[in-house]
């Protein structure tokens, strides 16, 4: 029970399980991690795919011939273990040459070098059959007013953005943009802080279908957002064509806690919303393994994601079957919620008497919505006293 098989469809990026542990106060506590393990044992772990940053994979400064090797070993692995590949993406931000971004950065030359960076790595996440490519802004911000147009450099990432997906159309390649939303961190602020505002500037671009959201569980919560509400919003957009899933205990730095660890209730009003919501994409974890762990920690780190979201997954299920949750969503009025306000039409409600001249404000305030049973009801599914 609660093991985690392929058609799962969980995924993990190789900077996940294989972050050393550096944070602002303090150096590696791991070693660095082999992709070809990484691919292994999440293999056996029971994940069904991988994910990376070009530089994950092909160090930074490689020359074409070590390029080629480093995918030919990945493959090698991939093919060894049946691992997929869904998602790729480019590191936009661990060198110090985009320190004020990438294709917001001031210097044109610097956006034309992380311009190429990113058609390089399209042309790989294409080539290993990803059918997502993440775009995270890293350092595309500023910690200060008037280092930054915002305006303007909304243009550059409009710019950027539809050059990418010219290239991509161009190319034939079968890839579409997930944009990543972030308040803040490493930057003070960072441009397209949140789902919404990711889904707003998607529309102002030249070919908005191949755009959508890639919306992580703790960068919303870093705002203070509710997570499954952003994700609602997304896939009523027809927007979510990814997730990173992790936890975070309320506004602070980026946790990236292990899925279920921090906010157990938003985790759990995900799970139930992703799989009512026939959501059929890769269930990536973007968490870190804590730096007081070892070797050992990080692949314990790494199999309680799973874990914990298929128990949430199955505690979801339960609550959802349950004559007392169907009973009680009747008493909530959700059927109601479900009905046109106006299926009469502007003129049926104008001329609807009941609506407006003889309503009875007070009596319909005096009514009780029932929601705290409903909602403890669910706690109880979620804490198995059910
Ligand atoms: C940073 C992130 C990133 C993105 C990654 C994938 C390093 O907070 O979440 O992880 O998820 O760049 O695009
Ligand atoms: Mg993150
Ligand atoms: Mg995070
Ligand atoms: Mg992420």
């Amino acid at each position: 029970r609660h093991q985690p098989v392929p058609e799962d469809n969980f995924s993990f990026g190789l900077w996940t399980v294989g972050w050393q542990g550096r944070d602002p106060f303090g150096d590696a506590t791991r070693g660095a991690l082999d992709p070809v393990e990484a691919v292994h044992r999440l293999a056996e772990l029971g994940a069904y795919g991988v994910t990376f940053h070009d530089d994950d994979l092909i160090p930074h400064g490689s020359d074409g011939r070590e390029r080629a090797a480093a995918v030919r070993r990945f493959t090698t692995a991939l093919d060894a273990t049946g691992m997929a590949v869904p998602m790729v993406t480019t590191n936009l931000f661990t060198h110090p040459v985009f320190k004020d971004g990438a294709f917001t950065a001031n210097d044109r030359d610097i956006r034309r070098y992380a311009l190429r960076k990113t058609l390089r790595t399209l042309d790989l996440a294409a080539e290993l059959g990803a059918r997502t490519y993440v775009a995270w802004g890293g350092r595309e911000g500023a910690e200060s007013g008037a280092a930054k147009d915002v305006r303007v450099a909304l243009d550059r990432l409009k710019e950027a953005f539809d050059l990418l997906g010219q290239y991509v159309v161009e190319q034939g390649y079968d890839l579409r943009f997930a944009i990543e939303p972030k308040p803040n961190e490493p930057r003070g602020d960072l441009l397209l802080p949140t789902v919404g505002h990711a889904l707003a500037f998607i529309e102002r671009l030249e070919r908005p279908g191949l755009y959508g959201v890639n919306p992580e569980v703790g960068h919303e919560q870093m705002a203070g957002l509710n997570v499954a509400h952003g994700v609602a919003q997304a896939l009523w957009s027809g927007k979510l064509f990814h997730i990173d899933l992790n936890g975070q205990s309320g506004i602070k730095y980026d946790q990236d806690l292990r899925f279920g660890a921090g906010d157990l209730r938003a985790a759990f009003w995900l799970v139930d919303l992703l799989e009512s919501a026939g959501y059929d994409g890769p269930r990536h974890f973007d968490f870190k393994p804590p730096r007081t762990e070892n070797g050992d920690g990080v692949w314990a780190s790494a199999a309680g994601c799973m874990r914990n979201y298929l128990i949430l997954k199955e505690r979801a299920a339960a609550f959802r079957a349950d004559p007392a949750v169907q009973a009680a969503l009747g008493a909530a009025r959700l059927d109601r919620l479900a009905r046109p306000t106006a299926e009469d039409g502007l003129a049926g409600l104008l001329a609807d008497r009941t609506a407006f001249e003889t309503f009875d404000a007070e009596a319909a305030a005096a009514r009780g919505m029932a929601f705290e049973h409903l909602d403890q009801l669910a706690l109880d599914h979620l804490l198995g006293a059910a």
